[in-house]
């Protein structure tokens, strides 16, 4: 019995030193969102990635990075190339950038969506959205997710995924994160807000994005 007790411990000790030092994929993951990351383990689990994965904490921190592209994927880019610089080169390092587009607002806030408003708490920024489309009709909406993955050859790969919906004329829920509240995805009657996270998985543009992602990685694996 303690023979197959301490060959079980020498499996499972083996199988983490093969994924950790071995394997030959492992994933650095670049941002400082803590919602991002909760969405992107919750997808892994979901997918049952069975490589090392590697977040903010696991490497020091994720560095300041400027946003300054003018889209979704330079922007990526740029937070991808700010955690190499930290890091070092040679490594699979992924990013992503996100927003929400407004048609009725031209596409606005798009790439600023994190710092529409201002510095200012997401409440508010929500409740200015909704201020900045009192007058209109048009409530369609789309979120966008750029991913943005280097190879440690240095090669550059990019993944989107689209979630279309409408913006509602008051916020609904408490769950997610950002404009989560005010955006319902079309097909749905609530918001993201009110969703739980396996349906928001189900169709977030995040998850389009990340079966994209996973798509590649398990065949460059
Ligand atoms: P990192 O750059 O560190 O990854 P960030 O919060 O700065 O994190 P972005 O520059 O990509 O991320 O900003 C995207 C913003 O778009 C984010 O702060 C939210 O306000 C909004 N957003 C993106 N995905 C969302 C989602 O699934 N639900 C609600 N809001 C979302």
């Amino acid at each position: 019995m303690k023979k197959w007790i301490f060959l079980l411990f020498v499996g499972l000790t083996s199988y983490g030193f093969y994924k950790i030092l071995i394997h030959p994929m492992k994933l650095y993951v670049a941002t400082g969102n803590p919602h991002k990351i909760t969405e992107f383990k919750r997808l892994m689990a979901l997918h049952g990635v069975d490589f090392p994965v590697l977040f903010g904490g696991d490497y020091g921190g994720m560095p300041e990075v400027d946003e300054n592209g003018d889209s979704y994927e330079a922007n990526a880019q740029l937070k991808v190339e700010g955690l190499e610089a930290k890091i070092g080169e040679g490594r699979w390092i992924v990013a992503e950038d996100s927003g929400l587009e407004v048609s009725a607002l031209s596409g606005d806030p798009g790439i600023y969506s994190a710092r529409f408003g201002g510095k200012i708490p997401q409440t508010e920024r929500n409740q200015l959205l909704l201020s900045r489309l009192s007058n209109s009709s048009d409530r369609s909406a789309r979120f966008i997710c750029c991913y943005c993955l280097k190879s440690p050859d240095g090669k550059l790969y990019f993944f989107r995924g689209v979630c279309e919906g409408t913006i509602l004329a008051a916020p609904q829920g408490g769950q997610g994160f950002g404009y989560d509240p005010v955006f319902q995805p079309n097909g749905e009657q609530r918001s993201f807000a009110v969703m739980s996270d396996e349906q928001k998985d189900r169709i977030s543009h995040r998850a389009m994005a990340f079966n994209a992602l996973l798509r590649f990685l398990k065949n460059a694996n």
